[in-house]
C-alpha cells in the first residue's frame, strides 16, 4: 500500500534531515508541515524537497499546535493517491524503523494502527517519573471516561487507512495539543473503525526542545469529558 508520513515540525532543525532520510529507506512519501519555525526548519524542508522526490512541504503561517498542522497535512495527503496516512513526531521519540510495522498492521486489516507504549512489548525510555505518570495517567483517564479499550490514547505515532480520515469530520476537530490525538482516535472508534495497538518503545528526545505545555495538558483534561458528551 502507498503510505504518506505527515511530520509536523516546529523548531526541529537538528532532527528533520536525519528523520526524512531515514524514512526514505521505507518507500513512503513524507509531508512536512512546518509552522514557520524561527530556527529555519522550513528552509531545510524546502532543500530536502528539492533533492528528494518523495518529500513535500506544507508551510503554514504561524504556530497553531499539532492539531491544525496535522489536519492541513491530512487534507493535502488525501489529494494524492496514497492509501495510508501516518502521523509521527519529528524528534526521534518515534523510531522511523517502526514505520513498516504500523503499515503492516493496516495491510493486515486494521483501519488504524496505533504505536502503543502501554501494551506488552511497548514502553518509554529516558523519561522521568513525572512524565511517565502524566502520560500513562492521561491515557488511563481518557480510556475510562471515553469507555475505550485502547491503552495508549495520547501517543502520536499512528497509521490510518485513508477512508478513516475521509469519514471523520475533520472540520469538527478543534483540539490543538495532546487532546487532538485522543479526539482523532475517539472519533474513529465511534465510527466503528478497527483500532490495533502495535507495541513501540518511545525514547525521549535528545535534540531540540519539547513543546509540551500546561495549556496543552489542561486542554486534554477538559476536552475528554466534552468529547464524551458531544461526539456521537
Ligand atoms: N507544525 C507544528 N508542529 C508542532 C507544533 N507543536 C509541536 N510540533 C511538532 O510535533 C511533534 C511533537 O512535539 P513535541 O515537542 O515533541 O511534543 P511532545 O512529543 O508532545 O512532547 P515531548 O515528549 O516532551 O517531546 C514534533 O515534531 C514537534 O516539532 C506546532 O504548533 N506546529
Ligand atoms: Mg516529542
Amino acid at each position: 500500500m502507498k503510505a504518506t508520513v505527515c511530520l509536523p515540525t516546529y523548531n526541529e532543525r537538528e532532527n528533520l534531515e536525519r528523520i526524512v532520510r531515514a524514512l526514505g529507506a521505507h518507500g513512503v512519501r513524507v509531508l512536512v508541515a512546518d509552522d514557520s519555525s524561527p530556527d529555519g526548519t522550513g528552509e531545510i524542508a524546502d532543500r530536502l524537497a528539492q533533492e528528494l522526490d518523495y518529500v513535500d512541504v506544507l508551510h503554514r503561517p504561524q504556530k497553531e499546535g499539532i492539531g491544525p498542522a496535522y489536519i492541513a497535512a491530512f487534507r493535502h495527503a488525501l489529494q494524492t493517491d496514497t492509501d495510508l496516512v501516518l502521523e509521527m513526531d519529528c524528534d526521534f521519540s518515534h523510531d522511523p524503523a517502526d514505520v513498516p510495522r504500523l503499515i503492516a498492521a493496516c495491510e493486515a486489516g486494521a483501519d488504524i494502527a496505533l504505536g502503543s507504549r502501554y501494551v506488552p512489548g511497548g514502553g518509554t525510555r529516558n523519561w522521568g517519573l513525572v512524565r511517565r505518570i502524566v502520560s500513562w495517567g492521561g491515557s488511563f483517564y481518557a480510556r475510562v471516561i471515553l469507555g475505550l479499550r485502547i491503552h495508549d490514547l495520547t501517543g502520536g505515532f499512528k497509521c490510518f487507512r485513508r477512508g478513516v480520515l475521509e469519514t471523520i469530520d475533520l472540520d469538527a476537530i478543534h483540539s490543538k495539543g495532546y487532546a487532538f490525538q485522543i479526539e482523532l482516535t475517539y472519533r474513529a472508534a465511534r465510527r466503528g473503525f478497527r483500532v490495533v495497538e502495535v507495541p513501540i518503545v518511545f525514547v525521549d528526545r535528545t535534540e531540540g526542545t519539547s513543546k509540551m505545555s500546561r495549556t496543552i495538558f489542561l486542554e486534554a483534561v477538559v476536552k475528554v469529558p466534552l468529547l464524551r458528551l458531544t461526539v456521537r
